[in-house]
Parts: structure tokens; C-alpha cells; sequence
């Protein structure tokens, strides 16, 4: 695996926080684009984008989903990654239909996990349609890494349905969900080391939910791995501190990229390493 410099991800929203238990979170467009423009400044190169509607619950609607992406395109150059996974309550359905949307990419979960007391269902056909789908419309797929067996349905998935869009594989091990593989070290080692089984050239990046945000950044970071941060996966910076802003979680991940001598890429790199077009 060639080590380059840092690919950094920034998940502003997710689906799980309330807005009125953390006010900081990005929950309307105009926020949302604001926190794009402020993280790409900083160094983030893609957002992973889960939206919220007026009451700031989690939505898959169709018109705020293609302005959302409209948006973000005409307002930055960040690679615009949306969220196939939306809430635990979704719809297979709905969650298809983000496709329509046109984002350049979007996530892909490889398995069916625990999700604290609920399940985060995603069921063989449910991944081969995603998957196939995204192949026919030209979207690069992230393939979201919870549990090690999912890099094992990884390379089944690959193997029977050929490579995704633009022919390049990247990985996402979210890590320290309770209910799939815990955010450790040694976790992230064993994804690394099963990546050997998939394509050469598979990159791959690891966020830590709560408290493994840290240990996962610095092992993913030592292991030649790309980062992904931000508020859909931990809302407190330190014990006691609550997350300030995403800008708080890029600027450490950033920090770190330096610190290890793979600074950030920016968006024009990143597109070159994920097989993605360059920006229009
Ligand atoms: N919100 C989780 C149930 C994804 O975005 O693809 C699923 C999730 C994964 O966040
Ligand atoms: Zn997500």
C-alpha cells in the first residue's frame, strides 16, 4: 500500500444526535454549507452528508437531498458523499432513491450490524442492488466497514459484480459502534491486514465512534489509513468538553496529518485517489 498524504473525511451531521441536545450540529442547508466551506478551508477533501428536515429529524427526501448536493457543489469543491445508510428506520427503498440525487459519491455498508439497541439492516440484495446501481450511474461507492466479516461480503461483492465506478475501491472502518468490531488498534490492524485480499491499490480510511475517535485516528493514521471525523460520529472533543464545531474535529485531524508528514490532500488529489472525475 502506497502511503500519500491524508484523505480527510468530515461526517458534520449523522443521523443519531438531536439537534436540541447538541445545539452545534448542522442541521439546516444554510449550516450545512457553512460547516463544508469552513472544513474544506481547513483541509477536509470529501463530506459524508446526512440531512436533516425542518424539525431537524433525519430525512432522505428526495428535493432537499438534490439541493443539498446542488448546493454544496456550486459552493465548494468537496466531494460530495451521500449517506445511503440514513437512520436505522429508513427504508430500503428510500435509501435506493438517494442515488437519484447525482451525488459523486456515496457510502455502501457491507453488512448488517447491532446499532446500539437497534439493527442496522443491510441485507445481501439490499448491498448487490446498491452496488450495481451505483456501477450503472457513475458513482463511486464508499464501502462502510463495521464489523470484520464485512470485508469478507466485500470481496464476495466484488468478485461476482466486478470493480465499482472509476475502477478504484476505498474502505471505511467505523469502528466502536456498540454492537459491531470495537475501536482499537488491534481491530484496525485486522481490517488492514484483510484488505490484502481485496484489489491492489484498496485505500482505506477508520473513524472511532465516542471515545475511540482518538485511538482509531492515531492507529489508522500509523497504519497508512485515511481519516474520517466529525459530529455524526463523536460530539465530545475531551472529557467534559463538548464538540465546539466540526471545524474543532477537522483542525485536530488535521494537526495529526501533519504530524505524521501526510498532510492533508486536497480535493483535486483526493479525486485522483478515489477514481473520481475532476470537479466541473
Ligand atoms: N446512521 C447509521 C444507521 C451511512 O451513512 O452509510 C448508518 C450510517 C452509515 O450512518
Ligand atoms: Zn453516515
Amino acid at each position: 500500500m502506497t502511503t500519500t498524504g491524508t484523505l480527510i473525511t468530515v461526517a458534520p451531521t449523522g443521523a443519531e444526535s438531536a439537534k436540541l441536545e447538541v445545539p452545534a450540529l448542522p442541521v439546516t442547508l444554510d449550516e450545512l454549507l457553512l460547516t463544508a466551506k469552513e472544513c474544506e478551508a481547513l483541509g477536509a477533501a470529501v463530506i459524508h452528508v446526512h440531512i436533516r428536515d425542518d424539525q431537524a429529524r433525519p430525512t432522505l427526501d428526495a428535493g432537499r437531498l438534490r439541493d443539498t448536493v446542488a448546493a454544496l457543489r456550486d459552493g465548494t469543491d468537496l466531494i460530495v458523499q451521500l449517506s445511503t445508510g440514513g437512520a436505522v428506520t429508513d427504508p430500503e427503498a428510500d435509501r435506493l432513491a438517494v442515488l437519484d440525487a447525482g451525488p459523486e459519491m456515496a457510502s455502501c455498508t457491507m453488512g448488517t450490524v447491532n446499532f446500539g439497541d437497534d439493527v442496522f439492516l443491510n441485507r445481501w440484495e439490499f448491498i448487490v442492488d446498491l452496488h450495481t446501481r451505483m456501477q450503472d450511474r457513475g458513482i463511486v461507492p464508499e464501502y462502510e466497514i463495521f464489523d470484520l466479516g464485512h470485508l469478507t461480503a466485500l470481496h464476495r461483492l466484488l468478485d461476482r459484480y466486478g470493480l465499482p465506478a472509476g475502477g478504484h475501491v476505498h474502505v471505511d472502518f467505523v469502528m466502536g459502534v456498540p454492537g459491531g468490531m470495537p475501536g482499537s488498534t488491534e481491530a484496525l490492524v485486522a481490517c488492514r491486514q484483510a484488505l490484502r485480499d481485496l484489489p491492489e491499490g484498496t485505500t482505506f480510511s477508520a473513524t472511532g465512534i465516542g471515545r475511540s475517535t482518538i485511538p482509531v485516528m492515531l492507529a489508522s493514521v500509523s497504519a497508512g489509513g485515511h481519516l474520517r471525523v466529525g459530529m455524526e460520529d463523536t460530539v465530545t472533543y475531551a472529557k467534559g468538553r463538548p464538540v465546539e464545531s466540526n471545524l474543532q474535529l477537522v483542525a485536530r485531524a488535521v494537526g495529526l496529518a501533519q504530524l505524521a508528514q501526510r498532510p492533508p490532500l486536497g480535493t483535486t488529489q483526493a479525486r485522483e485517489l478515489l477514481g473520481l472525475a475532476p470537479h466541473r
